[in-house]
C-alpha cells in the first residue's frame, strides 16, 4: 500500500492520504476490532513525519464509493480516535446509553418510575437553535434571500474547515445512517451524519429511522445528503469531557446548509436542531430547496387524521410558529363526542402529488422533539404517555426519586429539585424555572397512543386541508377558510405570532411575521419560496388542493379574558374544517375570507358564550387595516421579488375592507 503524505510533524493537520483500495488497515494490527475501540491514538511518529491512519473500529458497512470517501475525506481532516458506522440497533443505543452515564454526561432516571430514560443538562450557552448563527450558503447573495444570513459558500467553506481540522481529538467519529420517511418511500430521503456526540446519535436513533436498510435503499451510487457535525471541542491527550457538555462559543458555532450542492455543515453546537441534522437542517432548509427543484413541499407543519361519528377520516395538515402547541394539536383529545384525532407528525411534512392529483404528506420523522414545560395531563395528555419511557430529556429538573419534572407539568415539585444547571432548587426560594423554558423532551412516536394507524404509510396520507396560525390576541377570527388556494397563500405568507419569550431579541407583544411559520427553515429565498406554493397550487386541479384555514385559538377580551378555551375545545374548529371539506356545512362570505357561521360551531358544553362567539367571528375592520399596513412592511421586507399575483391579494383584500 502506497500512501501520500500530506502533513508534517507540527502540522495542525496530521494525516496519511491512503492512495490504496477501499480498505484501510488499522494502527495495530494485532489488536482485535473490540479493543481498538475507544482506546488506541490514530496518530503515528515514524521518521519525523505525522502519519495519520484512519482507525475503521468496525466493517465498513457499505461499498457505496462516494460515501466512502466522504467519511474518510472528513476523517482525515477531523482526525478522531476511530470511525464507528452506527447500525441504529437497540444494543448500540445501551452501550452508547451507558457510555454516556458512566461518562457523568447523562443520569438515568428511576427505572421504576421513568424506565429507559435519561435526562441530560446541556450547558447554558447550547439550550436551544442559533438563528444568528444559522447560514444558507448559496451561491449569489440573492438567492437566500432577506430571512436568512448569508456568507459566500467557499469562504465560509474555508473558515469552518479550519474549525473542523482535529476537532474531533480524542472522540469517536460516528456515521449515522439514516432514512427521513419511511425506508423505500418515494418520498423519503436517505441522509448520513457524521458527528462526535453520542447524544446526537442516541437523540438520532428516535428522531430519524436510522438502520441499514438504507444501504439496500442507496446501493452502490444512490443520492443522500451528506451531514457533517461536531461540537467542537477537541480533547488533550488524557483529558475527557468530566460530566460537562461539550460544545464552542457561540461565536464559533455554525450551522451552515449549502443548497445548490445539498451539503449541510454544523459546528460547535451539541443542541437540538443544530446538532440533530435530520430535522430542521435536512428535512426543511435544504428539503426545501429539493422540493422547489423537484415539484412538491417540504413543510413545517404537524400531520393529523380526523375522524368523524360516522368514521370518516380527513387528513390536516397545519402550520404553527413555535409557541403556539402544534403538538398539542397533533395529539389533541377532542372534547366533542365520538370524534377521534390520531397523530401522523408533530412538526414536519413532506408531500408529493399522488397519481390521483392530490397531495400525500409523510411525517419525515419518527419521533417527537418537543418542548417540556407546560406539557401535561391537562394540555397533552398524549404527550404525557409517550414519555413515560425510552425517552431523553435535555435540561428539565431532576427529583429526588429520579424523576422528570418542570414548570406546567401540571402538579407541585416535589421537594428540593435539582434544576436544569445541576442546582439545588426550592420552589420556596427560587428566583429562576427548574427547568430551562426550551427544554425538550425527545420520544420515540410508536409510544405515542394517538398515533395514527396509516403513519408509515410510504405512500403517504391524502391532505384535505392546511391550517395556519399564530398566537393573535386580537383582529384574527377563530376560523377563517380562504376562498381559493391563492388567497390561502396569501393568508399564509401573512402568518404571524405574537412574541412571548421576552428571550427574544424582540418587542414582547409585537407580532413577528412568519410565512408558512417556515420563518427560519427556508433554504432559500422567502418571496421565490412564495412563488413555489403558488406553483403547487397550478399543478393540479382546484378540487383536489387541499382547502386552506387560518385558526387563531389565543383571542383576548380587551380586559385580558381568553374569549376560546382552546386544546381540547379545538376539535370544535376541526369539526367545521372537517364539514366544509365534506361540504356538509355553509359559510358566510366576508372581506377577509369565509367564516362560520354562528350556530356552525358547537359550543355546547364550554363556557363561550354568544357574545365570545360573536367577538370570535367577527370582522374587525379597523384591525384589519392595521394587520393591512402590517403586512405590507413585511413584504417590503422580502424585496422585489415578490409575487405579482400576492400583491394583487394585498390590493384586493384593501378595497374590500372599504
Ligand atoms: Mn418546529
Amino acid at each position: 500500500m502506497q500512501n501520500e503524505i500530506v502533513a508534517r510533524q507540527g502540522d495542525l493537520l496530521p494525516c496519511l492520504r491512503d492512495t490504496g483500495g477501499d480498505r484501510f488497515f488499522t494502527l495495530v494490527d494485532a489488536l482485535s476490532i473490540d479493543t481498538v475501540l475507544y482506546e488506541v491514538p490514530i496518530l503515528l511518529i515514524t521518521g519525523g513525519f505525522l502519519y495519520m491512519q484512519i482507525n475503521y473500529l468496525n466493517e465498513i458497512p457499505t461499498k457505496h464509493g462516494r460515501l466512502v470517501s466522504w467519511v474518510k475525506e472528513w476523517a482525515e481532516l477531523m482526525t478522531p480516535e476511530g470511525v464507528y458506522w452506527c447500525d441504529g440497533s437497540k444494543a448500540e443505543y445501551e452501550r452508547l446509553s451507558d457510555k454516556l452515564v458512566s461518562g457523568g454526561l447523562a443520569t438515568r432516571l428511576n427505572p421504576a418510575k421513568r424506565p429507559n430514560c435519561l435526562l441530560f443538562r446541556s450547558d447554558p450557552s447550547d439550550v436551544a437553535r442559533v438563528e444568528t448563527r444559522t447560514y444558507v450558503a448559496s451561491e449569489k447573495q440573492e438567492d437566500a434571500g432577506p430571512l436568512n444570513n448569508w456568507i459566500e459558500p467557499e469562504d465560509l467553506k474555508k473558515t469552518m474547515r479550519g474549525l473542523y481540522r482535529g476537532c474531533m481529538k480524542g472522540r469517536i467519529m460516528y456515521v449515522i445512517p439514516f432514512s427521513m420517511g419511511p425506508v423505500g418511500s418515494n418520498i423519503a430521503k436517505i441522509g448520513f451524519e457524521i458527528t462526535d456526540s453520542a447524544y446526537v446519535v442516541i437523540n438520532m436513533h428516535i428522531m430519524a429511522r436510522v438502520t441499514p436498510k438504507v444501504y439496500e435503499v442507496l446501493g452502490t451510487d444512490g443520492e443522500f445528503i451528506p451531514s457533517v457535525h461536531s461540537v467542537g471541542k477537541p480533547l488533550a491527550e488524557g483529558e475527557g469531557d468530566n460530566g460537562v457538555w461539550p460544545c464552542a462559543p457561540v461565536r464559533d458555532k455554525y450551522i451552515a446548509h449549502f443548497p445548490e450542492t445539498r451539503e449541510i455543515w454544523s459546528y460547535g453546537s451539541g443542541y437540538g436542531g443544530n446538532a440533530l441534522l435530520g430535522k430542521k437542517c435536512l428535512a426543511l432548509r435544504i428539503a426545501s430547496v429539493q422540493a422547489r427543484d423537484e415539484g412538491w413541499m417540504a413543510e413545517h407543519m404537524l400531520i393529523l387524521k380526523l375522524t368523524s361519528p360516522k368514521g370518516e377520516s380527513r387528513h390536516i395538515a397545519g402550520a404553527f410558529p413555535s409557541a403556539c402547541g402544534k403538538t398539542n394539536l397533533a395529539m389533541l383529545i377532542p372534547t366533542i363526542k365520538d370524534w377521534k384525532v390520531e397523530t401522523v407528525g408533530d412538526d414536519i411534512a413532506w408531500m408529493k402529488f399522488g397519481t390521483d392529483g392530490r397531495l400525500y404528506a409523510i411525517n419525515p420523522e419518527s419521533g417527537f422533539f418537543g418542548v417540556a414545560p407546560g406539557t401535561s395531563m391537562d394540555s397533552n395528555p398524549n404527550a404525557m404517555h409517550t414519555i413515560a419511557k425510552d425517552s431523553i430529556f435535555t435540561n428539565v429538573a431532576l427529583t429526588e426519586d429520579g424523576d422528570i419534572w418542570w414548570e406546567g407539568i401540571g402538579y407541585d415539585p416535589p421537594g428540593t429539585l435539582i434544576d436544569w444547571k445541576g442546582n439545588k432548587w426550592n420552589a420556596a426560594t427560587a428566583k429562576e424555572p427548574a427547568a430551562h423554558p426550551n427544554a425538550r423532551f425527545t420520544a420515540r412516536a410508536v409510544n405515542c397512543p394517538a398515533i395514527a394507524d396509516n403513519w408509515e404509510d410510504p405512500a403517504g396520507v391524502p391532505i384535505d386541508a392546511f391550517l395556519f396560525g399564530g398566537r393573535r390576541t386580537s383582529t384574527i377570527p377563530l376560523v377563517n377558510q380562504a376562498t381559493d388556494w391563492v388567497h390561502g397563500t396569501f393568508v399564509g405568507s401573512a402568518a404571524g405570532s405574537e412574541i412571548t419569550a421576552a428571550a427574544l431579541d424582540l418587542k414582547m407583544g409585537t407580532v413577528r411575521r412568519d410565512p408558512m411559520a417556515m420563518r427560519p427553515f427556508i433554504g432559500y429565498h422567502v418571496a421565490d419560496f412564495l412563488q413555489h406554493w403558488l406553483n403547487i397550487g397550478k399543478r393540479t386541479s382546484t378540487d383536489k388542493l387541499p382547502k386552506i384555514f387560518f385558526v387563531n385559538w389565543f383571542r383576548k377580551t380587551k380586559d385580558g379574558r381568553w374569549l376560546w378555551p382552546g386544546f381540547g375545545d379545538n376539535s370544535r374548529v376541526l369539526e367545521w374544517v372537517f364539514r366544509r371539506c365534506a361540504a356538509t356545512v355553509d359559510a358566510v362570505e366576508t372581506a377577509i375570507g369565509l367564516l362560520p357561521r354562528k350556530e356552525d360551531i358547537n359550543i355546547r358544553g364550554t363556557n363561550v358564550t354568544n357574545d365570545d362567539l360573536d367577538a370570535l367571528l367577527s370582522v374587525d375592520i379597523d384591525g384589519w387595516k392595521e394587520e393591512l399596513v402590517a403586512i405590507k412592511e413585511s413584504y417590503n421586507t422580502y424585496g422585489d421579488r415578490v409575487p405579482k399575483e400576492l400583491l394583487d391579494q394585498i390590493d384586493a383584500l384593501e378595497k374590500r375592507l372599504g
